[in-house]
C-alpha cells in the first residue's frame, strides 16, 4: 500500500463553486447523480492540473463535461479524464449498493435506515469527487425515497411525498456531507441564539426511543449557550439535526447541521444508562456541536492537520464538561484517561507525533495522541499565554480562517501575532512523538528553595533524537503547617535542564509540582511517602491531592508485586482519612478510592526495568482492595447509607458523585460481607448506575451469577444495555476463564458480531481484562486474533482499532511475547487483509 507524506502536499488543481447531488435510494442499487461546477485553481501549480476524482466501489453509469458524454479512465481508486482549460460543468451518474456496505463508511444501511459516514475518505464511496478536506463547496441535495424522513446538511428547501431537498449555504469539504433516510421520529426543541435567531432542534431516533433523548437535547442546548458565552460562537443554520444510528464505527460525527451519533451516545434514561453514559453523552454532544466552528467553518487543509480540529475540539469539550461539573474532578478523569490510552500509545510501537509526517490509512490516525495529546497541547498554550491572550488568539483564528482549510502553522501564527511570542520551540510538541520524562531535584539554602528540572525525550519509532520541549510547570509551595506560601506559579521550562529559585522563605517548603497536570509528561521525583501523605491531606490543588494519593497507591502496589510487601499502612491511613472526609466532594473521594489499573501497573513495572507478571499484578490489586476494605470497615456501612439515593433521580454531577462513592464503598464492603450489601443493593437498585455498581461488586469477588441472570432476563431486549452485561462479566472474569467465557458469549443470541458496539463490548472487554488477555498460554491473544480476522473483511476500521490490544506485547516475558508475535504474524499472513489492519499489525509487530 501507498504511503502518503505531509511533505508531498499540493493544492487541488480546481476549485468547486457548487455541488448538486440527487439520490434515488434503493438498498441494492442506489443512483447518485452529481452536477459539479469546477474552475481552475489559481493557487495550484500547473503540475497539479491532472484531473483525477476519487471514487471507490462505484459503478459509473455515465459522465459528461459541459453536456458532452465522455469516457474517463476508471481505476479502483478513481477516474481520470481530459478537461477544458477554463471552468466547466461535470455531471455523472453512479450506482452504489448501501445494503452491501458492511464497512460503515460511505452510504450504508443500519436497521433499515440509510445513513452516511464520510470522514475521513468515505465520500469517494458515494460519488466521484476530489475527496480531500481542502476542497470546500456549497451543496444542494435532493433525496428521493419511499421513506418518511429524508435529511441532509444545511436548511430544508422543500419536501413532498417521497422527496426532500436541502441546501447548505456554508462551503464544506466532502467529509462533512451527510444523508439520512428512514422511518424515524423526532424529539424536538428550539434554541434562540444570542442575536435572536430561532434554531429548530431535532434528535431523530427509531420509533419507541423518543423518550430517551431528553438528556442529549438538554446537553445540546447547554453546549450552544456555552459556545456563545465562552467562545462567542453562534450557530449558523435554521435547523440542527442529530440522528442516532445503531451501527456506527466511532462515537459520533459532526456533519454540518446533521450530526450522526452512535445510539449509545444519545439514548439515555435512568433505568438504562449509567452516570458514565450520561457524562459521555454530554461531552460528545458538546464535542460534535463545537466542531461547527472548530472543524467545519474552519477545517483542515489535509489529514495531517487532523489535530487542528480534534485537539482543539476535545479541549473545548473538556472545558465545557469542567464548567458543567466539577472542574477538578473532570481534570482528574481526563488525565487518568490520557495516561491509560495516550501514554500507553506514546510508549509503544504505535507512537506517532500529534501531527504525523506520513500515513498509510488515515482511519488509523484517529488516535488518543491526535485527540487527547492534541488537547493537552492547546491547554499548555493557554497556560503559557494566559486566558486573555488565548481568547484574543481564538477570535483572530475564527476571523482569519473562516471558510478556510487551515494548518498547524496557521493556528500557531494567530498566537504569535496576538502575543508577539516566537512559538517555534513550542511547535515541537506537534512534530515529536513520545512522552517527556521530567526529573526533579531540590535544594534548600539560606531561605532559598530551588527546583532543578531535567527533561528527557525518549526515542520513538522513526524518531531517535528529540529536542527539548517547552514545558509549562505549574508549581505551588506549602509550608510544613500546610499553608500555601507560594501560590500556583507557572514555570516555563525551555531547556533540557533548568532551575527555578524561590527566595525569602522561612522554612523549607513542600512543593506541589505540575498542578492541574499542566503538561503531558511523566514526573519523576524521589520523594517520601510522608510527603505524599502530606500533600494528599493539605494540597490546595485538588488535582495534586489526587495525584499524591495515586503515587502512594502506586508505590504500595509496586512494592507488593515486586517485593511481596504488605499493603503500606501509610497509604491505607491516608486514603481512609480522605474517603471518610464529609467535607470533600463525593466524586473526588470515589476517584481517590480507585486503585491504579493493572495495565498502568504493568507499564510502571516495565518502565522500572522489570517484566510485569499479569497474575501477580492482579493478585496484588485484589490484596490491596482487601486491605483497604479492612481499614475502612467501621465506616463503610454508614458511608453506603449516606450516599444512597434519596428522592427522585437526578443525572447531575452532584448526584452522580454520590452514586460513584456509594459504588466504590459497596465494592469494598463486598470483600467484607461476601457480597451481602451488594446483593441487597442490586435488588433495590432503581437506576442503571446502582445496578451496575452492585453487580460489579459481586462479580469482583467471584459472585453475582444469579444477578447476571436476572439482568439478562430484564434487559435481553435492549442491545445497548446488553453491552454492559457482556462487558461486566468478561472484565471481571478470572484470568483462566476470560477467553473461554468470551468465546461462549460470542455464541449468545444478543451478540451480533457485525455491530461495532457489540464487537467492542465483547472482544474489547477481553482485551480490557489484563490478566485474562495476557494469559501465559496465549489463549487471549488467539481468540482476539480469530475475531479480528473474522471482522476485517467486513469492517476494517473496527478490526484495526481493536487490534491495538496487542500494542503492549513488548512489555511481557518471552513466552507471552512469543504467543503475541505468533498472532500478529498470523494476522499479517492472512490473504486479503485490509490496508487498515495490515498497517496496524505491521507497526505493532515491528
Ligand atoms: N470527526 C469524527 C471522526 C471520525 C469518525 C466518526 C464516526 C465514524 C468514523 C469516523 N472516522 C472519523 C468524530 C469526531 O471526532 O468528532
Ligand atoms: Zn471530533
Amino acid at each position: 500500500p501507498q504511503t502518503i507524506y505531509l511533505a508531498d502536499y499540493q493544492p487541488f488543481g480546481w476549485t468547486i463553486d457548487s455541488v448538486e447531488l440527487t439520490f434515488r435510494l434503493f438498498p441494492e442499487a442506489t443512483r447518485v447523480l452529481s452536477r459539479i461546477r469546477f474552475a481552475p485553481n489559481p493557487k495550484a501549480p500547473s503540475s497539479g492540473k491532472d484531473f483525477f476524482l476519487h471514487g471507490e466501489l462505484l459503478r459509473l453509469i455515465s459522465a459528461r463535461i459541459d453536456g458532452q458524454e465522455i469516457t474517463p479512465v476508471v481505476t479502483p481508486t478513481g477516474l481520470r479524464c481530459a478537461v477544458p482549460s477554463g471552468p466547466f460543468l461535470w455531471e455523472a451518474e453512479v450506482e452504489i449498493a448501501p445494503a452491501a456496505n458492511t464497512a460503515l463508511e460511505g452510504l450504508y444501511m443500519s436497521n433499515g435506515m440509510y445513513c452516511t459516514q464520510c470522514e475521513a475518505e468515505g465520500f469517494r464511496k458515494i460519488t466521484y469527487y476530489p475527496d480531500r478536506p481542502d476542497v470546500m463547496a456549497t451543496f444542494k441535495v435532493r433525496i428521493e425515497a419511499d421513506l418518511p424522513v429524508l435529511l441532509s446538511n444545511g436548511n430544508p428547501l422543500g419536501q413532498g411525498a417521497g422527496w426532500a431537498e436541502w441546501q447548505d449555504p456554508w462551503p464544506k469539504p466532502a467529509y462533512l456531507f451527510a444523508l439520512v433516510a428512514g422511518d424515524l421520529v423526532a424529539h424536538r426543541d428550539s434554541f434562540t441564539t444570542q442575536s435572536g435567531r430561532k434554531v429548530d432542534l431535532a434528535i431523530w431516533v427509531r420509533p419507541g426511543d423518543e423518550d430517551r433523548c431528553a438528556y442529549a437535547m438538554d446537553s445540546l442546548i447547554r453546549s450552544m449557550r456555552w459556545d456563545e458565552e465562552v467562545y462567542g460562537r453562534e450557530y449558523d443554520l435554521d435547523i440542527f439535526n442529530i440522528v442516532a444510528v445503531d451501527d456506527f464505527n466511532m462515537g459520533a460525527m459532526e456533519n454540518k447541521g446533521l450530526n450522526i451519533f452512535n445510539s449509545k451516545l444519545v439514548l439515555a434514561s435512568p433505568e438504562t444508562a449509567t452516570d458514565d453514559d450520561y457524562a459521555r453523552i454530554e461531552s460528545v454532544i458538546a464535542h460534535e456541536y463545537f466542531h461547527n466552528w472548530t472543524g467545519n467553518r474552519t477545517t483542515c487543509r489535509d489529514w495531517f492537520q487532523l489535530c487542528l480540529k480534534e485537539g482543539l475540539t476535545v479541549f473545548r469539550d473538556q472545558q465545557f464538561s469542567g464548567d458543567m461539573r466539577s472542574g477538578a474532578v473532570k481534570r482528574i478523569e481526563d488525565v487518568a484517561l490520557l495516561r491509560a490510552r495516550q501514554f500507553r500509545e506514546d510508549q509503544g510501537p504505535l507512537a506517532h507525533p500529534v501531527r504525523p509526517e506520513s500515513f498509510v490509512e488515515i482511519n488509523n490516525f484517529y488516535t488518543a495522541t491526535i485527540y487527547e495529546k492534541g488537547a493537552e497541547i492547546i491547554g499548555m498554550l493557554k497556560t503559557l499565554v494566559g486566558d486573555a491572550d488565548y481568547a484574543r488568539a481564538l477570535d483572530l483564528y475564527f476571523d482569519r480562517h473562516d471558510g478556510e482549510a487551515a494548518t498547524i502553522e496557521d493556528w500557531l501564527r494567530v498566537f504569535e501575532d496576538v502575543t508577539g511570542r516566537d512559538l517555534a520551540a513550542f511547535k515541537r510538541w506537534y512534530g515529536q512523538a513520545g512522552t517527556p520524562r521530567l526529573k526533579v531535584a531540590e535544594t534548600w539554602e539560606d531561605g532559598t528553595y530551588t527546583l532543578h528540572f531535567e527533561q528527557e525525550n525518549p526515542a520513538t519509532p522513526g524518531q531517535p533524537h528529540k529536542d527539548a520541549k517547552v514545558i509549562p510547570i505549574a508549581v505551588g509551595l506549602l509550608n510544613p503547617n500546610g499553608d500555601e506560601v507560594v501560590g500556583t506559579t507557572v514555570l516555563e521550562m525551555t531547556q533540557a535542564a533548568q532551575s527555578f529559585r524561590f527566595e525569602g522563605l522561612a522554612t523549607k517548603p513542600i512543593p506541589s509540582i505540575l498542578r492541574g497536570f499542566s503538561a503531558p509528561v511523566v514526573l519523576q521525583r524521589t520523594t517520601t511517602s510522608a510527603e505524599q501523605a502530606f500533600l494528599l491531606a493539605h494540597d490546595t490543588d485538588l488535582f495534586n491531592r489526587w495525584e499524591a494519593g495515586r503515587a502512594l497507591a502506586k508505590s504500595a502496589l509496586l512494592a507488593m508485586v515486586q517485593e511481596g510487601a504488605a499493603p503500606a499502612p501509610q497509604w491505607l491511613e491516608a486514603l481512609a482519612g480522605l474517603a471518610l472526609d464529609p467535607e470533600l466532594d463525593p466524586a473526588f473521594r470515589a476517584l481517590a478510592l480507585r486503585l491504579p489499573g493493572e495495565d498502568e501497573l504493568a507499564q510502571a513495572l516495565y518502565d522500572a526495568g522489570a517484566t510485569p507478571d499479569p497474575d501477580r499484578i492482579q493478585a496484588a490489586r485484589r490484596e490491596a482492595s482487601q486491605a483497604l476494605a479492612a481499614k475502612l470497615a467501621p465506616g463503610l456501612p454508614a458511608l453506603i447509607a449516606a450516599m444512597s439515593e434519596t428522592g427522585a433521580f437526578s443525572a447531575d454531577a452532584k448526584a452522580a458523585g454520590r452514586r460513584a462513592l456509594k459504588a466504590a464503598a459497596l465494592m469494598l464492603q463486598a470483600r467484607l460481607d461476601a457480597g451481602q450489601a451488594a446483593t441487597a443493593g442490586f435488588a433495590s437498585a432503581s437506576n442503571m448506575t446502582d445496578q451496575v455498581g452492585a453487580l460489579s461488586a459481586l462479580l469482583a469477588i467471584g459472585e453475582g451469577q444469579a444477578e447476571l441472570q436476572a439482568f439478562e432476563k430484564r434487559w435481553g431486549g435492549n442491545a445497548l444495555v446488553m453491552d454492559k452485561w457482556f462487558a461486566l462479566q468478561i472484565l471481571h472474569a478470572a484470568p483462566e476463564r476470560a477467553a473461554e467465557l468470551t468465546a461462549e458469549l460470542t455464541a449468545h443470541p444478543a451478540f451480533d458480531w457485525k455491530n461495532p458496539n457489540r464487537f467492542r463490548s465483547v472482544l474489547g472487554s477481553l482485551a480490557g481484562n489484563h490478566a485474562g488477555f495476557h494469559r501465559a498460554d496465549g489463549a487471549g491473544y488467539r481468540l482476539l486474533a480469530d475475531w479480528l480476522l473474522k471482522i476485517d473483511p467486513l469492517n476494517p476500521q473496527t478490526a484495526a482499532r481493536m487490534s491495538t490490544a496487542f500494542e503492549t506485547w513488548g512489555r511481557y516475558d518471552a513466552n507471552r511475547q512469543g504467543h503475541a508475535k505468533a498472532q500478529l504474524d498470523r494476522i499479517l499472513a492472512a490473504t486479503g487483509l485490509s490496508r487498515d489492519l495490515k498497517e496496524m499489525a505491521s507497526r505493532m509487530r515491528g
